[in-house]
């Protein structure tokens, strides 16, 4: 049996309860194939894919907090170091009802090769909680976040590992994090990006994920003889990513018609209306019901129903596993040119497959969201030096490094023979990078 195959299934049989976490690893193991078999010696003595499928380690541990009613509530923490063959552990922390070790799994998997994709000296990790912050008021998440903090502490530090935020942990809950951080172990340090810009943030990190999605998609337009100028775009979810994305899209000269919450979209025409969508998002925390009421000529609909809207481009932006075969299909039908992903592992395997068998340019999120994570990095740079770079600098540095990562896998793509399957390219050039690391460290 091919090596690829063989570790592909003994990882299916040793964690068949970890659905995510098998997608992530089947995307990769079957993309890297190419590379895998002009090193199939080498690697399989050194158990390569055996030792980048498996975490450096897991820690797991108890939250405990108590509640604006008194009560003592119970949550489970968790932070995956995957491997710090390239750099400290580096990658965010998620806060959603929804994260168990699977998702953080993949999540960590994932990020290992998307920050060795940015080019800057980091390994890949990713944690969080199935606490959720919905509801909540501002002296619960603090509660939370403090139990948190008291012990992860133990395990983090900017030479060891460095979290920051995803889904449900914005510039609130990394400040509150930080703060009990400081106020343990009396170490003011860059422990944590996506800080406040008064206490050793950086200019456009807030911005980056958003804004490096719509850089790579301006480049891989650009290659194909083409541009974002009038073009109609749709974006899901509502949060950091999908509302930077919206900004630069609509500074790029794109319409973009949806946005989306676990609830229901919004459809809008005339195109979103950014400043109600910010005002409702990040200053009211509230639901998309409130943009149609203040725009009664958008339409608000319950439920999934994004990607079956006519459009140009599609931006996946909220979740793992939302465009499914069925979104694929439509999304062909109805003439999208590119499909290039903001959340992690938005599309569905199969989603995948149809998208790039039907000349969908496809660029995977490991590449495509890679901004917000280098932008982490130009945070630690600047910590290190204890200097803050201008908007302009941090912003031209992103811009480089996303088109960069293109021109990374393009490249990628020609030596492999692999067209314009830029999942290939990614998985293969992300990997290559750790695994040179790892070869040259000895077995550890
Ligand atoms: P936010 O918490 O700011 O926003 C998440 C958005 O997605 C919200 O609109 C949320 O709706 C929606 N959403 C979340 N979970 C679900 C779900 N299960 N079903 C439907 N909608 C959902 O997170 P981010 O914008 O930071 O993250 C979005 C994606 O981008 C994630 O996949 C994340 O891993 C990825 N990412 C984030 C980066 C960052 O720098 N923040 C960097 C790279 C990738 P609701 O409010 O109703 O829950
Ligand atoms: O998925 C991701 O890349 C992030 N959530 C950002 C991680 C980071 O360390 O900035």
């Amino acid at each position: 049996m091919n090596y690829v195959t063989e570790v592909y299934n003994n990882l299916a049989e040793k964690y068949a309860y970890e659905p995510e976490f098998l997608q992530a690893c089947k995307e990769v193991l079957e993309s890297i194939k190419p590379c895998v078999d002009a090193n199939l010696d080498l690697y399989r003595k050194n158990k390569i894919l055996e030792r980048i499928t498996t975490p450096d380690r897991i820690i797991t541990f108890r939250v405990p907090w108590v509640n604006d009613n008194g009560e003592a509530m119970v949550n489970m923490g968790y932070r995956v170091q995957w491997s710090n063959a390239i750099g400290p552990y580096k990658g965010g922390l998620r806060l959603h009802p929804s994260v168990n070790q699977s998702i953080l799994k993949f999540l960590g998997f994932e990020q290992t090769f998307k920050n060795s994709l940015t080019g800057l000296p980091m390994g890949g990790g990713k944690g969080g909680s199935d606490f959720d912050p919905k509801g909540k008021s501002d002296r619960e998440i603090m509660a939370f976040c403090q139990s948190f903090i008291t012990e992860l502490y133990k395990y983090i530090g900017p030479n060891e590992d460095v979290p920051a935020g995803d889904i449900g942990v914005g510039a609130r809950e990394i400040g509150y994090m930080y703060g009990w951080y400081k106020k343990i172990t009396g170490d003011f340090s860059g422990v944590l990006t996506g800080k406040g810009l008064t206490y050793g943030g950086s200019l456009v990190r807030t911005e980056a994920t958003g804004y490096g999605l719509l850089y790579i998609c301006d480049e891989l337009l650009k290659s194909h003889g083409m541009s974002l100028k009038d073009k109609v775009v749709v974006i899901s979810g509502a949060g950091n990513v999908a509302i930077y994305a919206c900004e630069k899209a609509m500074a790029l000269g794109a319409k973009v018609v949806s946005v989306s919450d676990s609830n229901g979209y919004i459809y809008d025409k005339d195109g979103i209306d950014l400043k109600l969508l910010k005002e409702i998002k990040e200053v009211r925390r509230a639901r998309l019901t409130e943009y149609q009421k203040a725009r009664p000529t958008s339409v608000y609909k319950e439920g999934k129903g994004v990607f079956k809207l006519k459009c140009d481009i599609a931006l996946p932006c909220a979740t793992q596993n939302e465009l499914d075969l069925d979104d694929a299909i439509a999304l062909v039908n109805n003439g999208c040119i590119a499909v290039c992903e903001g959340a992690n592992m938005p599309t569905t395997l199969e989603a995948t497959k149809y998208l790039q068998q039907h000349n969908v340019l496809f660029i995977p999120g490991k590449a495509a969201n890679a901004g917000g994570v280098a932008t982490s990095g130009l945070e630690m740079s600047q910590n290190s030096l204890r200097l803050s770079w201008t908007f302009n600098e941090v912003d031209e540095k992103l811009k480089n490094i996303m088109i960069n990562i293109y021109k990374n896998i393009e490249a990628t793509c020609k030596k492999y023979n692999l067209g314009n399957d830029y999942v290939a390219g990614a998985n293969i050039c992300g990997f290559e990078k750790v695994v040179n690391a790892m070869l040259a460290q000895g077995v550890c």
